[in-house]
């Protein structure tokens, strides 16, 4: 799911910041493994908890100056998150938190609100499912920005590091220079264009 944001994103050209909300129920620590995963390809990452305020600082400091679409599924806290750093806003909230539960929507439409004259927060309502709308199989891998350095040296400069022989992302993966959970999610993204694309 966040490599499909990911993939959203980097092929509009925004900048992207990976929040990780609600560390205030973690148990296990992981969300700092997923944190680092992030940070090594180059991502900023936000741990952050409306509950403790931790990361709220942070988050406000990547906000301030910019236009920013605040996007992920339901109940993952972003109209929460909005509130809590510009308390005022009282954007509505869901009542569950409960980890599990998928969310019942809360934002129904997608909001501008000016903060400054130069801030501008857009809350959404929370996607379920987000499709790689327009972006071509050989394209994909370009948004997948790690593997650049060694997409650049495949065999065929329309690779898409699947079945292709002299396949150097392969390779990385193989060496482990590139993380295999990002290459799945690169083959079932990818995946999902193929059908696509047979109409
Ligand atoms: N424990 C905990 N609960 C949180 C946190 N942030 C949000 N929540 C709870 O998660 C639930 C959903 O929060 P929302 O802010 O409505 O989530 P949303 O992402 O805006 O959801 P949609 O508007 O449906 O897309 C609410 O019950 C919040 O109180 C957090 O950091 N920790
Ligand atoms: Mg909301
Ligand atoms: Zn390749």
């Amino acid at each position: 799911m966040i490599d499909r944001f990911i993939v959203a994103g980097e092929s509009s050209h925004l900048n992207i910041v990976i929040i990780i909300n609600k560390i205030d129920l973690e148990e296990e620590n992981i969300s700092e493994e997923w944190a680092s995963l992030y940070r090594e390809i180059g991502y900023k990452v936000i741990l952050s908890s409306k509950v403790s305020g931790d990361g709220i600082e942070e988050l406000k400091n990547e906000i301030i100056g910019n236009k920013n679409i605040f996007w992920g599924h339901s109940g993952v806290g972003k109209s929460s998150l909005l509130n809590k750093i510009f308390p005022g806003l009282n954007l509505e909230i869901g009542e569950i938190s409960s980890f599990t539960d998928k969310g019942t929507h809360k934002t129904v439409t997608s909001k501008m609100i000016k903060i400054a004259s130069d801030t501008y927060v857009i809350d959404t309502p929370g996607v379920r499912e987000i499709d790689p709308f327009g972006i071509k199989k050989k394209d994909l891998g370009h948004y997948f920005i790690e593997f650049k350095p060694f997409a650049e040296n495949c065999r065929f400069n329309t690779c898409t590091h699947y079945h292709e022989p002299g396949c150097e992302v392969v390779k990385a993966v193989e060496n482990n220079e590139i993380s295999e959970v990002r290459y799945d999610s690169y083959l079932r993204i990818l995946k999902t264009i193929e059908e696509d694309i047979i109409y």
